[in-house]
């Protein structure tokens, strides 16, 4: 039997997964003279910003200096922070909000854990802030996905065993992450992509906490 769940936000939450890769591509586009694809933006989705840009200049073959990289780190979040100015309570990913309430209503506890330093704003943005028993974001971590501390630090928050926790997540980094805490996952994307996830979904359209239990638990 589950006792929290833990989701993920970008990707699963808000389509925020699709600003960063916009404002990503920006900054290669713009300041390192490449293009990155879709494709690639997989290996970027849950992990930290600066490991991202570190993934950016190998893959482009660039070396910058540390100020250099610190600077494009914060012009890419400058841009990107511009992009989720605009959103708004209808950005929610559909399903999320009655899938929410329906957990709450089951007693089952309710974690974010991204890895995230604009977690909170977003949250605030689209109006579910306090739909959260705890938040573990950016700004809580010390390591990125796929190490396990983002969801172990939100099973400790929450008062329960990683054994009881279904993590919700669309990076392949993050199911790797929820594996390594020795948690359940649910994948939220393709199957093709997500090979190692639990359970795969398309997005929390209609999902019934029942039918989750019976796949993962029985
Ligand atoms: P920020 P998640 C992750 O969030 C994103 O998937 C990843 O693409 C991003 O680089 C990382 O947050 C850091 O985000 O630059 O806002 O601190 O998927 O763990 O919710
Ligand atoms: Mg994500």
């Amino acid at each position: 039997q589950p006792k929290a769940f833990l989701f993920d936000l970008d990707g699963v939450i808000v389509d925020t997964a699709h600003f960063h890769y916009q404002a990503w591509r920006r900054l290669a586009n713009e300041k390192l003279g490449f293009d990155i694809s879709e494709e690639f933006n997989e290996s970027l989705k849950g992990v930290s910003r600066t490991e991202s840009l570190e993934r950016i200049l190998a893959h482009g073959n660039v070396t910058l200096d540390a100020a250099t990289k610190d600077a494009y780190a914060t012009l890419k979040n400058d841009w990107y922070t511009e992009l989720i100015h605009k959103m708004v309570p209808d950005d929610i990913l559909p399903g999320v909000s009655e899938f929410l309430e329906k957990t709450r209503l089951a007693g089952i506890k309710i974690g974010l854990g991204s890895v995230s330093k604009n977690a909170i704003p977003i949250l605030e943005r689209i109006g579910i802030l306090n739909a959260f028993d705890t938040i573990i974001d950016g700004t809580k971590i010390t390591k990125g996905k796929p190490d396990p501390e983002v969801f172990l630090k939100g099973a400790e928050a929450l008062g329960v065993v990683p054994e009881e926790c279904v993590v919700f997540e669309d990076a392949v980094a993050g199911i790797e992450a929820a594996h390594r805490a020795g948690m359940k996952t649910v994948g939220i994307g393709l199957p093709s992509i997500l090979t190692k996830a639990d359970v795969v979904l398309a997005n929390l359209n209609n999902l019934q906490i029942a039918e989750l239990q019976n796949s993962l638990f029985s």
